[in-house]
């Protein structure tokens, strides 16, 4: 997902060819404007956390770019990809990271992750669910092929 300081900062294009030229396929993409709600239910791992009202702030503070992006151990090729959490962090140890390019600090990364295949599901669901036909089979082939 790119965030909303990535759209608003005009990286989607540069996100794009990075993920292109790392080998994977965007098989969905669409952009959404998350509410309240919806960006706490998307982040509900990190209720009750210091930084959870901020976070939600941020997510909601403009569209972001939800992806379904294939390629083979793609979790773990893609948080490669984005680098570090704190993105001035990533600037030093990450610096071709996607977070180093576009991020700032430990809240303003341009870019999500799932971090599981369960989050994965999840989160696709959570996008894409009324658009794919996610009723058993076709999810599997998706998820873990
Ligand atoms: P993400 O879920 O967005 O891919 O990021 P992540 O796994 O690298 O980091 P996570 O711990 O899941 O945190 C989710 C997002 O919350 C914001 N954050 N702010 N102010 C802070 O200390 C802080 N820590 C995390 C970031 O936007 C982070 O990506
Ligand atoms: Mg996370």
């Amino acid at each position: 997902m790119i965030k909303p300081d990535g759209l608003q900062g005009n990286y989607t294009d540069q996100i794009k060819a990075a993920i292109l030229e790392a080998g994977f396929e965007i098989v969905e993409e669409s952009t959404f404007q998350l509410d309240f709600e919806k960006a706490s239910l998307f982040y509900a791992e990190h209720s009750g956390k210091t930084f959870f009202q901020s976070l939600i702030a941020y997510i909601t503070s403009g569209p972001v770019l939800a992806m379904v992006l294939e390629k083979p151990n793609a979790i773990l090729e893609w948080r490669a990809l984005i680098g570090p959490t704190n993105a001035s962090k990533a600037k030093v140890s990450h610096p071709r990271s996607i977070r180093a390019m576009c991020g700032m600090d430990s809240e303003r990364n341009c870019v999500h992750g799932s971090d599981s295949p369960q989050s994965a599901r999840r989160e696709i669901l959570f996008f894409f669910g009324d658009k794919m036909n996610l009723s058993g089979y076709f999810f599997s082939f998706l998820c873990f092929k």
